[in-house]
């Protein structure tokens, strides 16, 4: 028996017994048709080396990551990513500080306190989140268990972990003291590794370390249930090498509390949270710093960049049931103030306000219904309303800092104070009303067959970098194309028109779960080459100097389309062979230009075959890629090879309560490029600037898990 299975037996029985407490006085729940939406995985099962949550995500069909870092990985889905998903952390979205997304939403739930990680498959429901255009991602941490009786008892999990590909090292530790009413919890964490080795070198700057205390506190009493957590993440030297700057610190306090009544036919959740991120980063003190060039000295190129971000978040729903099936109701409010300055430590006077003050408010209302329309048919809808309002404060920059009288410096100060006279006298404060809908209808067909068809639509107001970046800077959210970019206040927000096509089809040992989908979206935002002669002359003349390339874009609304097939599914052969599959293929492409859309997952299939011993589970596992030969035009991307590697785990547990697990990644040590990893930003003898990144090399790796 499996670790899972000897834990969860408690689990089940305790939960069986709260069905029966809750039956005598709680009005029948009713199940109403439908197929397997989402798409879990839970740490405690599967093996995970590196430390980063967003890549638990490549072997989830659809879902992929954009790699810009070990520790900076930003969630793809069906070939939308960044702004476009709704990741929730514990229920809070989390807008981080750093303006090319270093701290993804996902940077703040290490692997080693992630319990789960849930992808909704298709069309996410409108009470998932504010804005799901792409997709809804959740991560949930460790938070205990209530125990069965008045009396405390502590418990705890420590995990350790290590692997060789960078030398990282992994130690953290999970407590808790519980009765049947009250549970006290903490959570630390420290990890670090040096740089990441691939079959022909290093990966320089790859490095990282990442520190995590955790305090939280749930009460429970009848039909009440309240939480109160605080969490505090404090990242240090991380390198970004396919971004511009690499990581100093990403320094974070986050606050989340929540409120659950439920009632005899109605359930009422409150949630509230606060986030405060603080960061730092530099091109010079991971990676080798600016040097001279024909034009300027490398001093004058320095740059170091401090950003910050609060958010508040707030959610009151209501559940009610009723004879054939739920409603829901709800509003959410969504606040998020930004900040950035660039600056230049052997230049003090030298600044940029690259954003000052940007606000992104939303605020939603949404009503929701699931519905058993007979024996054999479901149906769930939902429509929302988002009012999103965003404004900046004005903005200003001395790249003059020598004050000289003439020259390139007090040229580019000159036309620096043009586009922020520009900007400031622009139309910045921007209301959007945004609605959007979703219908998803299932009908049992026999031969142990759910159809399924869906339909959305689903929105999104630019991002605060798409609407307020007012100078040509690569602060894109990460995209790292190496494109410079300009927003524009007056975007429209994004339309998508969905539909999905599928069906679950479970029969026995042999289950299987395929859709289909489509999307349209119209004012998809995008960058387009830029007209504007002042801001192509800027970035001209920055490229002149060694600074990014010149042909910058601007972030316009244009005309979009994705469409694609995934799977996933498993057939067991036998008692305890069990074999697994999960493919995903998407495409994205311009409705209005011949061109792909950007960074789109290239095809692919992970082929596990998974083997359960008496108390050892053993899997071996085939990641296959497609080459991606259709790429963007716009945004200079190249192509890439396919490549197929393989993985090993197994785990065992030596006790019930002690399991030991081992892994080697990319067994053969394959060479290959990661399509999804972007290109080489920082000097590397081993990889030339502006070329694809690597896969990892062979990595050997192990865990160990005790629970006390
Ligand atoms: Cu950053």
């Amino acid at each position: 028996m499996n670790r899972f299975a000897v834990r969860s037996i408690p689990l089940l029985v305790m939960l069986s017994n709260a069905v029966l407490a809750q039956d005598a006085q709680r009005v029948q729940e009713i199940t109403v048709v439908g197929v397997r939406d989402t798409h879990t995985v839970v740490t405690d099962d599967k093996m995970v080396a590196p430390p980063d949550t967003a890549q638990l995500l490549r072997k989830m069909p659809g879902a992929n990551i954009n790699k810009n870092g070990e520790l900076t990985g930003i969630a793809q889905y069906r070939g939308m990513y960044g702004d476009r998903i709704r990741v929730s952390v514990n229920g809070a979205q989390i807008s981080g500080a750093g303006p090319n997304a270093m701290d993804s939403p996902l940077h703040y739930a290490p692997v080693a306190i992630l319990e789960s990680l849930t992808i909704n498959r298709g069309i996410a429901s409108v009470s998932s989140g504010q804005e799901t255009i792409g997709g809804y991602v959740q991560a949930q941490t460790y938070s205990g268990e209530y125990g069965g009786s008045g009396d405390f008892e502590f418990k705890g999990r420590t995990y350790f972990g290590a692997q060789s590909v960078n030398s990282g090292t992994v130690a953290s530790g999970f407590f808790s003291l519980a009765n049947r009413n009250h549970i006290i919890r903490s959570f630390v964490m420290t990890e670090q590794a040096d740089d990441t080795e691939f079959p022909g070198g290093r990966i320089i700057p790859s490095e990282y370390e990442r520190d995590r205390f955790d305090l939280g506190y749930s009460f429970r009493s009848g039909d009440h249930e309240f939480t109160l957590d605080f969490a505090r993440n404090n990242t240090g030297d991380a390198g970004t090498a396919s971004l511009p700057m690499d990581i100093h610190s990403v320094d974070s306090d986050l606050f989340r509390s929540s409120y659950t009544w439920e009632g005899r036919d109605t359930t009422v959740r409150a949630k509230f949270s606060f986030a405060d991120n603080e960061h730092w980063m530099t091109n010079y003190h991971l990676r080798q710093p600016p040097q001279d060039n024909m034009m300027t000295t490398g001093a004058m190129r320095y740059r170091r960049n401090w950003a910050v971000s609060e958010n508040m978040g707030f959610g009151l729903e209501a559940e009610q049931f009723v004879d054939n099936g739920s409603w829901k109701y709800g509003i959410d409010a969504n606040l998020t103030d930004h900040r950035s300055i660039i600056t230049n430590p052997n230049a003090p006077p030298f600044y940029i306000s690259n954003f000052n003050d940007v606000n992104r408010d939303v605020l939603g209302v949404y009503l929701e219904r699931s519905i058993s329309l007979s024996d054999a048919t479901g149906l769930d809808a939902g429509v929302r309303v988002n009012r999103v309002n965003m404004d900046s404060e004005l903005v200003s920059a001395n790249l003059n800092p020598m004050n000289m009288p003439s020259g390139m410096p007090a040229m580019m100060n000159l036309m620096a104070s043009q586009l922020a006279d520009r900007f400031n006298t622009s139309d910045l404060d921007q209301t959007d009303t945004n609605l959007d809908w979703f219908l998803r209808f299932s009908i049992e067909g026999g031969y142990d067959t759910t159809w399924y068809v869906g339909a959305a639509r689903k929105t999104r107001s630019p991002s605060y970098q798409e609407r307020y970046l007012w100078i040509p800077l690569e602060a894109t959210g990460g995209l790292a194309d190496g494109k410079t970019y300009v927003g524009d206040p007056n975007l429209d927000p994004e339309v998508s028109h969905e539909i999905e096509l599928g069906f679950d089809r479970e029969a026995g040992g042999y289950n299987i779960y395929p859709r289909i989908f489509y999307r349209e979206v119209t004012d998809f935002i995008q960058g387009t080459p830029s007209s504007d002669m002042l801001v192509v002359n800027f970035a001209q003349m920055m490229a002149n100097m060694g600074m990014g390339l010149p042909d910058p874009l601007q972030y316009n609304n244009v005309d979009a389309s994705f469409y694609g097939f995934d799977l996933e599914s498993d057939f067991a052969l036998g008692d305890r062979f069990t074999l697994r599959a999960i493919a995903s293929i998407v495409r994205g492409t311009r409705d209005d230009i011949n061109d792909n859309l950007y960074r789109i997952a290239p095809d692919n299939m992970v082929l596990s075959l998974d083997y359960q011993g008496s108390n050892w589970v053993g899997t071996f596992e085939s990641v296959i890629y497609a080459n991606q030969n259709r790429v963007s035009q716009t945004n200079i991307e190249q192509k890439t090879d396919g490549y197929t590697i393989f993985n090993l785990t197994g785990r065992i547990n030596l006790s019930p309560d002690l399991e030991i697990g081992v892994g080697i990644e990319n067994l053969f040590d394959k060479e290959y490029e990661d399509h999804l990893a972007g290109y080489n930003r920082a000097y590397n003898p081993d990889i030339p600037l502006r070329y694809r990144m690597p896969g990892l090399g062979r990595n050997f790796y192990g865990r160990l898990m005790w629970y006390f």
